[in-house]
């Protein structure tokens, strides 16, 4: 799956620690069943000899892994655990025998390689093989815990459970502030069994780290972006400043719109703060569900996208239905519903994948189509959050999603994709070039796809009507897109603000929840209605905490998405605003594009980036202009109001006093 280097970190650690130990000469102990390590081997030899380890490794790590989240028991559990244990051991074994090659002659593409086999893990693992093979089992427990996560109320005959999925539906759909608040409570019941684990798997890959020569984890996850990890983190902090303005703009229209509609003691919580229950999304960071309360002119130019994939599958189960004469039997009917939802997840990934082919892009495999979960099933728990995996390093590429038909996961896809067609690009890379130019890049890939499904693009598939040109249609689109992608800036940014604070120990567990909380506040402008207390382990309710998957890379993807997009609509000699381009169809644009992915992982990110944009810096400078109309025009809505905040308890709220606008 993408993220891979996760499960690698895992395993990285163990058996090199075991090696610091005994003697530095001593041939690393190698698991059992790997390759001897051949006398008088070159570095290059190792690096190719590595590279073919590893991919049938993570091979057999990713078909354990797949079964794990597919198909939610004890035993896939202890077997994916298991199967972490000895990839990370072997991963650790491999960087014990790099060292030996230190200083010594070798390509620049052995160099790299080494370098990247050092940072190819969220999870460093601690040398102590039993501490080892406790990590990678509370890894694999908290995931499963995070996908069977259930939510139930009533007694016995009575009782009823929803899961994530349903949970999130009531957010979408009902604006009821009790139905809501009751639905985003239930969700958060899911993970204060996970604090122990959570806890104890910060200290384990903590000590992971520092064997492996980083002060911790979080500084280990910094390492991985070609340039000091201070330097990162000042990145993301410059790029923060540069998008803030226009957050803060969208943040104070929102907070007036709920206010009329909720009330205004209802609509908002303390001093100027979003109640974190009624923004139509659990973790508050895509606005997109409001769209009926944010909408800035109803009737000029519809993009509910929503209703038209509704409609897609009501066709789909009127086709299903006319295949019976009479009335189908109870059983029948399940089936029958179940054959429609996954024609229209089907329909809707082929549409996805129709964008990329018009860039001149392959068709996707036909193991794909195969082997993919497009929908949930019901005979068991899965782990629903979306993902794409590269299981075999070659053509075995697959998606796992639970497709509704609606716009958030139709956008989905186009961002799962994204991810696959990076893993077809690169294929041909040794395997330890497998990865994005850095992780943002994999991220962002899908995303500026999304962007270029203008509302012109939208109308020519069909799942939009006839679109006015006027200035009210513009700002709706452009707000379309801001509740996407402007929402989601501060939330990209606070989680591993939270998880770097965790890890360097300045946030320690028995201020968990409260250090959450003020993060939210701080960068968000959102809390919750009523206390939340350290007996809740709200950051667990989040996917990619007990999933450990670094999040700084979303926070980077929606920076550069912009800046890739804006590169490509010039590639395509496209004139206009940049909000109006689409490169559909484009083939100068998609041989760009395709240029860029096939590199991989083989490069510095900055000489990719070079390649594509013209510049090695990352930069918010194109979602400005992207978004120039909608802050203008939101500054005029937002005029005569105190917009900003202020995070009561933080210990940073007093350097950011209220802004006043008008
Ligand atoms: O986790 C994802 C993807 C898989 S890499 C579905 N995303 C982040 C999230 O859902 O929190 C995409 C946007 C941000
Ligand atoms: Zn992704």
């Amino acid at each position: 799956m993408i993220h891979r280097h996760a499960l690698l970190a895992l395993a990285v650690a163990a058996s090199l620690l075991s090696l610091s130990a005994c003697k530095k000469e001593e041939p690393a102990p190698t698991a059992p069943g790997a390759a001897v390590i051949p006398e008088g081997e070159t570095a290059d030899q190792f690096v190719a000899r590595i590279n073919e380890e590893y991919r049938a490794l993570a091979t057999e790590l990713n078909r354990a892994q797949w079964l794990a989240s597919t198909y939610i028991n004890a035993d896939s559990e202890a077997l994916s655990a298991k199967t972490n244990e000895r990839f990370l051991g072997q991963l650790n074994s491999w960087i014990a025998q790099s060292r030996k090659f230190e200083g010594q002659q070798m390509s620049p593409d052995s160099a790299r390689t080494i370098m990247l086999l050092k940072l190819n893990t969220a999870m460093p693992p601690p040398k102590d093989p039993a501490k080892l093979a406790e990590l990678t089992q509370i890894a694999s427990k908290m995931e499963g815990m995070y996908g069977s996560g259930k939510y139930c109320t009533g007694e016995g005959e009575a009782q009823k459970c929803r899961q994530l999925g349903e949970l999130e539906d009531v957010l979408r759909t009902s604006r009821d502030y009790t139905t809501q608040l009751d639905a985003w409570q239930g969700w958060h019941t899911i993970s204060p069994p996970m604090r122990q684990d959570y806890t104890r798997f910060v200290d384990l890959v903590n000590e992971g780290a520092r064997d492996l020569g980083f002060a911790d984890t979080g500084e280990m996850w910094r390492s991985g972006y070609d340039m000091a990890p201070a330097e990162i983190a000042a990145e993301t902090d410059r790029l923060w400043g540069q998008v803030k303005p226009l957050y803060e703009q969208l943040h104070c229209y929102t907070r007036t719109k709920l206010k009329a509609k909720y009330g205004s003691d209802k609509g908002v919580v303390g001093d100027g703060l979003l109640p974190a229950h009624l923004l139509g999304n659990m973790w508050q960071q895509d606005w997109g569900n409001l769209w009926d309360i944010l909408e800035p002119y109803q009737g000029a130019g519809s993009l509910d996208i929503t209703s038209s994939l509704k409609a897609m599958y009501e066709e789909n189960y009127r086709e299903q239905q006319r295949k019976f004469s009479g009335e189908p039997t109870p059983e029948q009917q399940v089936e029958l519903e179940r054959t429609a939802q996954l024609g229209t997840a089907k329909q809707m990934t082929e549409r996805a994948q129709d964008f990329y082919t018009s860039l001149g892009m392959q068709a996707l495999p036909e193991s794909y189509w195969e082997k993919t979960q497009f929908i949930k099933p019901r005979d068991r728990d899965v782990v629903c959050h979306a993902s794409a995996w590269e299981v075999n390093m070659a053509e075995d590429v697959r998606t796992k999603m639970c497709i509704k038909p609606n716009e958030e996961d139709f956008t989905t896809i186009y961002h799962e994709l994204g991810h696959v067609y990076y893993y077809l690009a690169y294929t041909k890379q040794p395997p330890l070039f497998h990865s994005g130019a850095n992780d943002g890049f994999h991220e962002a890939i899908g995303d500026t796809i999304v962007l270029a499904m203008t509302p012109q693009y939208l109308r020519s598939i069909g799942l939009v009507g006839e679109q006015q040109q006027s200035n009210e249609s513009l700002i709706n689109s452009q707000m379309r897109m801001a509740l996407q992608k402007v929402s989601f800036l501060p939330f990209g940014l606070m989680i591993d603000r939270w998880r770097w604070g965790v890890f360097d120990g300045s946030i320690k567990p028995d201020n968990y929840n409260k250090a959450w909380w003020e993060l939210k506040a701080k960068y968000q402008g959102v809390a919750p209605v009523t206390p939340r207390g350290e007996e809740n382990f709200d950051p667990g309710a989040k996917y990619h905490v007990p999933g450990n998957t670094p999040y700084t890379r979303y926070f980077l993807s929606h920076v550069l998405q912009f800046q890739f997009y804006k590169s490509l609509c010039d590639a395509a000699g496209y004139k206009g605003p940049l909000y109006e381009c689409s490169f559909y169809g484009n083939k100068e644009a998609g041989a760009k594009y395709l240029a860029m992915l096939s590199k991989g992982a083989s490069q510095p990110w900055q000489k990719t980036l070079k390649e594509l944009t013209g510049g090695e810096k990352m930069d918010a400078s194109a979602i400005l202009e992207y978004f120039a109309p909608l802050q203008t025009w939101l500054k005029e809505q937002n005029e005569g109001q105190t917009c900003g905040w202020q995070a009561s308890g933080t210990a940073t709220a007093a350097a950011k006093p209220a802004t006043k606008q008008g």
